[in-house]
């Protein structure tokens, strides 16, 4: 059972979530939204953690409207059913982003988990990575340290050693959930288009939400939306026009890079 694998291994994957047609019109909305940052030439809006920056990775929080919070992503039946076993019946969306592994990469990432466990039962969230293209080691697909849950860990140097690693293959619109503590890391990319990846972290009502990573919410959206999705999107902040504006909160580059 799928479910067991996520409490021993910290992964699994739920296959054919999204339809390819699905898939692919997010895929072109993401497109969209990478050129429109790159038009803005607003560098600073790439994610750019001190700790996983990397030549080869980069990526973006989504404007949440419509099609990225599209009942097929929110509402679909075994996402749920992980989530509400894992985390809770209460959990909200911490973070919605576009994971990049840009084209003819050279560079991994640091092995890190994204959430440390204070205790080893209590899991810190979830992640569904949604895969938007076929992809596996031919462009880069991340690297999972299947079973390093990281309780004790607090640092990525040694973590290498922590589980044995593995780079699944997904087809696009399947979904690899997984525990947001999980030790991983981006590989490069060596084909000659950029891979992305969606990732929606759920984490328990009661973890703390970073206000740096508060989304834009278009507020038409909020009108249709049912109470489950409310419910779970309901740490971000409505605007009449997500789609045209970024980030509500985001730190500037120099804020991230500024010595502690
Ligand atoms: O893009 C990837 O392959 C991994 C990105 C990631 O997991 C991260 O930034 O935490």
């Amino acid at each position: 059972m799928a479910w067991d694998e996520l409490g021993d291994q910290g992964l699994t994957i739920v296959r054919e979530v999204l339809k390819p047609d699905f898939a692919d019109q997010l895929l072109k909305e993401v497109d969209r939204a990478k050129q429109r940052l790159e038009t803005l030439q607003s560098s600073e809006l790439y994610r750019a953690n001190p700790v996983l920056r990397s030549a080869a990775h980069t990526g973006f929080l989504v404007a949440l409207n419509h099609l990225f919070c599209a009942p097929e992503v929110f509402l679909n039946g075994a996402l749920l059913d992980a989530s509400r076993t894992y985390l809770g019946d209460d959990f909200y969306m911490f973070e919605y982003d576009v994971q990049i592994a840009l084209s003819r990469g050279q560079q991994s990432q640091v092995a890190h988990a994204d959430a440390y466990r204070s205790h080893p039962l209590r899991p810190t969230g979830l992640v569904w990575t949604i895969a938007l293209t076929d992809t596996g080691p031919w462009n880069g697909m991340t690297e999972f340290a299947r079973g390093s849950l990281a309780e004790h860990v607090r640092d990525p140097v040694g973590v290498a050693g922590a589980g044995q690693w593995w780079q699944p293959e997904l087809k696009a619109g399947d979904v690899l959930v997984r525990d947001l503590s999980l030790i991983h890391r981006g590989t490069p990319n060596p084909s000659e288009e950029d891979r992305y990846l969606l990732a929606v972290v759920m984490v328990p009502r009661d973890y703390p939400f970073d206000p740096t990573l508060q989304q834009w919410l278009d507020a038409a959206l909020w009108a249709d939306l049912d109470h489950g999705r409310r419910e779970m999107l309901r740490m971000h902040r409505l605007t009449d026009n997500a789609k045209e504006r970024i980030f509500p909160n985001y730190p500037s580059r120099d804020q991230l890079f500024s010595p502690r």
